[in-house]
């Protein structure tokens, strides 16, 4: 049973809290993503390798097969659809909030209101749901920037200590969605390599709830 396992990560926090979780389950990676300038690095393990890549591409990756599974935040899973994929586990790693988030002082205007963001289609439901007009603006990064410059009267962006938004002048406004990061697997995978995926998600829930 020496089937090979593909896992896809992302840099940074989620790369750095899942590895712990992964440790426990009897991997190790034998390089660092911070250092090493590989994407596809080794593991202890000559049949499982790690894959890293931007957190928005860890769901793509994952539904077209080009890794097993994946760890991903659920605002990208949600922006996703998770068509092809299943999620497997909660990690309860890398949480924090969905939220608008706009001036203190300042109404929102009467008629259809611009909302700037990277989460396009959290967002459409969500005001949707509400009933609520809205235009939304495109964005990569730095969403905070957006209402400073007139570019729209509020965002939607992950918030956790919320010091980014205060550093800019902006408050929280309405919470949209408790975020956390979770395992996310190829469906076609969870039939055919079931029995080395199964062993390793009953490891992994095994150390997400010895921490909690
Ligand atoms: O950074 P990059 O553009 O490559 O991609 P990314 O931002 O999607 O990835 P990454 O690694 O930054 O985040 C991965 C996942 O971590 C996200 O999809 C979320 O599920 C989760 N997460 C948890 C966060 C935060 N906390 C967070 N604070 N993602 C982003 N942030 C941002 C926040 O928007 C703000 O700009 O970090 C900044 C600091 O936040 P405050 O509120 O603590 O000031
Ligand atoms: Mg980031």
């Amino acid at each position: 049973m020496n089937k090979t396992l593909t896992i896809a990560l992302s840099k940074g926090r989620i790369f750095k809290e899942t590895m712990p979780l992964l440790e426990a389950a009897g991997i190790k990676a034998l390089d660092d993503p911070e250092t090493s300038r590989k994407l596809i690095l080794d593991t202890n393990h000559d049949n499982i390798k790690l894959v890293i890549i931007r957190a928005t591409d860890v769901p793509v990756y994952v539904q077209y097969g080009a890794a097993d599974l994946g760890v991903t935040g659920k605002d990208v899973l949600m922006e996703h659809g998770g068509e092809g994929l299943y999620e497997m586990l909660d990690l309860h790693i890398a949480e924090c909030k969905l939220m608008t988030a706009g001036f203190a002082d300042k109404a929102l205007p009467e008629g259809q209101l611009k909302v700037a963001t990277k989460f396009v289609n959290c967002t459409r439901d969500y005001f949707a749901k509400q009933g609520r007009q809205i235009e939304i603006i495109k964005l990569y990064g730095s969403m905070e920037l957006a209402p400073i410059v007139g570019l729209a009267d509020i965002i939607v962006d992950v918030v956790q200590t919320g010091s980014t938004l205060k550093a800019n002048g902006l408050v929280p406004l309405e919470h949209m969605a408790d975020i956390s990061s979770r395992m996310i697997v190829n469906s076609a995978s969870m039939k055919m390599k079931h029995e080395i995926l199964g062993d390793l998600l009953e490891k992994i829930k095994e150390a997400v709830n010895k921490k909690s």
